[in-house]
């Protein structure tokens, strides 16, 4: 195992119900809508990957018009990224206990550590600056560097080819369906750490599911990286 790609939502970082969906429901109120994601709803409205996406999608089922959503979606979406980027400024959003010090044995170990995202990178780079370290991860791909997000293999693809490794010498480690079946497109071995949102997904195609980084270490992945299905020798 040569490098460990890592996706950041809901995986290295619990930034869904207490971060994102805070923020966009601080962005509907500024711009003075009644609309309020709750946490239970919000697990639902997860399914769609890409935040601009997400509103889109909600707003289109709540009977607005697509001209009134196609100028009112992206500023929603970029002050909602504004507001979560101030959120983790104020220590609003924490690693996941354990992926410290698993980050750490990794690079002990020589592995390499590369994140594919959906997420925006308005606020991927300063997350990761801040809670991780500048850095750490290269290369970060970003739901901005895709044409289409999760499950589309494409981030996962690109790390890839910026890792300049083939899928057999990697491991994904994704807490979602959609980042699994993300991953596994790309041909890559997935763990995945369920966490609130996701302990009922499908995620059947993993080769290891935990619900704590507490239960991996490096000797962990580099076995869940060997059950690879799709896994040719010499890997
Ligand atoms: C994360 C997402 C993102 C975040 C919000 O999925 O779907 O949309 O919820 O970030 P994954 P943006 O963990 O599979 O990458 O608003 O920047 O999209
Ligand atoms: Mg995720």
């Amino acid at each position: 195992m040569k490098a460990v790609i890592f996706d950041v939502d809901g995986t290295l970082v619990d930034s869904e119900r207490d971060g994102h969906r805070v923020a966009f429901n601080l962005s509907f109120e500024e711009h003075g809508l009644p609309y309020r994601w709750d946490v239970e709803p919000y697990g639902r409205l997860l399914e769609t990957t890409g935040g601009q996406q997400r509103i889109d999608r909600y707003l289109e089922g709540e009977g607005m018009a697509e001209d009134e959503r196609h100028e009112l979606v992206p500023r929603l979406h970029a002050r909602k990224n504004e507001l979560f980027r101030e959120l983790v400024a104020g220590g609003r959003v924490t690693p996941r206990p354990g992926v410290e010090r698993l980050l750490d044995e990794l690079d002990e170990a020589g592995i390499g550590l590369a994140v594919a995202t959906t997420g925006s990178r308005a606020w991927v780079e300063p997350l990761l600056e801040r809670l991780f370290g500048g850095a750490r991860f290269s290369p970060v791909i970003t739901g901005d560097d895709v044409e289409v997000r999760k499950p589309d293999p494409s981030a996962y693809l690109l790390a890839l080819d910026g890792l300049g490794l083939a899928a057999g010498h990697v491991l994904a480690v994704e807490d979602s369906a959609n980042g699994l079946v993300a991953a596994r497109a790309a041909e890559l071995a997935c763990v995945v750490v369920l966490n609130d949102y996701t302990a009922d997904h499908d995620v059947d195609g993993a080769t290891l599911v935990v619900d704590t980084f507490e239960q991996l270490d490096v000797a962990a992945l580099r076995s869940a990286r060997r059950a690879n299905p799709g896994l040719v020798p010499p890997y």
